[in-house]
């Protein structure tokens, strides 16, 4: 059993996002703190918690997620300069929400990935 997390809300209608796009395997939806001009989470319709939990026959989703963000970093005029994408897994990773997510973060230079 998943836990029905505030991005399955979203993803339902539920609850309001300001959503960028939506197909059949996956919704992208700002992100409510962003840390970048632009700050997007790409999120699979049907929850996964976290990349831990994945399993081959969510390869399609997980490859979808990936090709949607890169063409919302094109339609938010981020690819040209570049962007970041990144997915925090459980604790050590600093995930808060159990619902599997991609950020897209992009806009300005981003620095290093992590800090020493
Ligand atoms: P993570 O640490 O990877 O689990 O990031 C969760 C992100 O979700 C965090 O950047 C803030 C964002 N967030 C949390 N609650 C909401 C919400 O209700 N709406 C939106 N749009 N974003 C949210």
């Amino acid at each position: 059993m998943t836990i029905d997390t505030i991005f399955a809300r979203i993803v339902r209608g539920d609850v309001p996002a300001d959503i960028v796009y939506r197909d059949d395997l996956v919704t992208a939806f700002r992100d409510i703190r962003p840390l970048a001009p632009t700050h997007i989470l790409i999120v699979p319709n049907e929850a996964i918690p976290t990349l831990a939990d994945v399993s081959a026959g969510h390869e399609p989703v997980l490859g979808r997620m990936l090709r949607v963000a890169a063409d919302l970093a094109a339609r938010e005029g981020i690819a040209q300069g570049g962007y970041r994408v990144m997915i925090n897994c459980r604790d050590h990773g600093g995930q808060e929400v159990y619902h599997l997510h991609l950020h897209l973060l992009g806009g300005r230079p981003l620095g290093r990935m992590l800090g020493r």
